[in-house]
């Protein structure tokens, strides 16, 4: 898979990306791969509750479109939003705490794994039925519109949603009224247990958007820099009141569909084939062989990231409780 960026941020030919902003896709990265690890374990040890949907080898995407957008532009998420989460901005504190049902948890301890969010970072809490947050980020897309603001809307979801019809509700609404919404789906192959082809009559989800009038694209989803120049155009698109995009990022989830799922009916060729198209691995391949970063740097940002989980995890861990009586505020039916 050819990772599309050329240029040299330490030498003569000026980079499309800068240095700082390459950097900074990594460290999210990372941070997003080591944060879901210690998850898992904390899980395996019983010192978490609930069930996860991890996106372990998915994490170009929501790095490489977040990190186009705005505080305040919006996201919408799904039951795997962990990764969207730290993309957008919500810190490791804040998930921790809302994982272990702790007051300072970003939704007071309440939503747990599937609904975590914030609004204070354009995240709406994450939606668990799917195809959920489609008809949301059209919605909050049509009011920025109404409101003449140029914030956009970015609902992510996987290539199971595409045989909702919220889906297509989705997609009409935008293409009609021209909404500044970005969909990325993010095709990781199956949709729990069912492939792809046994749940979609077309190839490609990217080709549904003819059918809706808007552009589709087909990206490979775990090459950042690809994701980040696809959404780039996407959502300039968007800002300039040109409409709504589909953009069909492929890629691969390296872990089973939730914690209870060892994942026995994917071919283990099959995942030993996009392991090697980790998108860690291809990234820091891409930073070594182009000078803008040396392995002494990524060393160095390893380490951040896990003095960055580990303190998180303690702050976490000491916190207070959400307080049982707060199970009846925020409730509104
Ligand atoms: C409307 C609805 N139907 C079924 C489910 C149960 N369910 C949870 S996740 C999932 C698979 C979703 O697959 P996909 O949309 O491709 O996302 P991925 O899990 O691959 O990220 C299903 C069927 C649900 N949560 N909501």
């Amino acid at each position: 898979m050819a990772i599309q960026h050329k240029g040299k941020s330490r030498g003569e030919s000026r980079p499309p990306v800068s240095q700082d902003k390459l950097l900074s896709l990594y460290y999210t990265m990372l941070l997003i791969r080591r944060f879901e690890e210690k998850v898992h374990q904390l899980f395996l040890k019983g010192e978490m509750s609930g069930t996860i949907h991890q996106y372990l080898g998915q994490e170009a995407i929501a790095v490489g479109v977040c990190a186009n957008l705005r505080k305040e532009d919006w996201i919408t998420s799904t039951h795997r939003p962990h990764g969207h989460a730290l993309a957008k901005g919500l810190s490791v504190r804040s998930l921790f705490c809302e994982l272990l049902g702790k007051a300072e948890g970003c939704c007071g301890g309440k939503g747990g794994s599937m609904h975590l969010g914030d609004p204070e970072v354009g995240m709406l809490p994450a939606i668990a039925i799917v195809g959920g947050g489609l008809p949301l980020a059209a919605g909050l897309a049509l009011a920025f519109s109404y409101q003449g603001t140029d914030q956009v809307a970015v609902a992510f979801f996987g290539e199971g949603a595409t045989g909702e019809g919220a889906f297509h509700e989705a997609l009409n609404l935008a293409s009609l009224k021209k909404l500044p919404l970005i969909l990325v789906c993010e095709n990781n192959l199956y949709a729990a247990s069912t492939p792809f082809a046994l749940g979609s009559p077309v190839q490609r989800v990217a080709e549904r958007a003819c059918a809706y009038g808007l552009p589709g694209e087909t990206i490979e989803g775990n090459d950042v820099l690809s994701v980040y120049q696809a959404s780039q155009r996407a959502i300039k698109r968007a800002r300039g009141g040109e409409g709504p995009t589909l953009l069909e990022c492929l890629t691969y989830r390296f872990c089973g569909h939730s914690r209870s799922d060892p994942a026995h009916y994917r071919p283990k060729e099959e995942l030993e084939a996009w392991k090697k198209k980790d998108p860690l691995l291809l990234f820091q391949n891409h930073l070594l062989k182009q000078k803008i970063a040396t392995q002494k740097e990524l060393e160095v940002t390893e380490e951040k990231i896990q003095e960055e989980l580990k303190e998180a995890w303690a702050y976490a861990q000491a916190a207070p409780l959400a307080p049982l009586k707060s199970a009846w505020e925020d409730v509104y039916a």
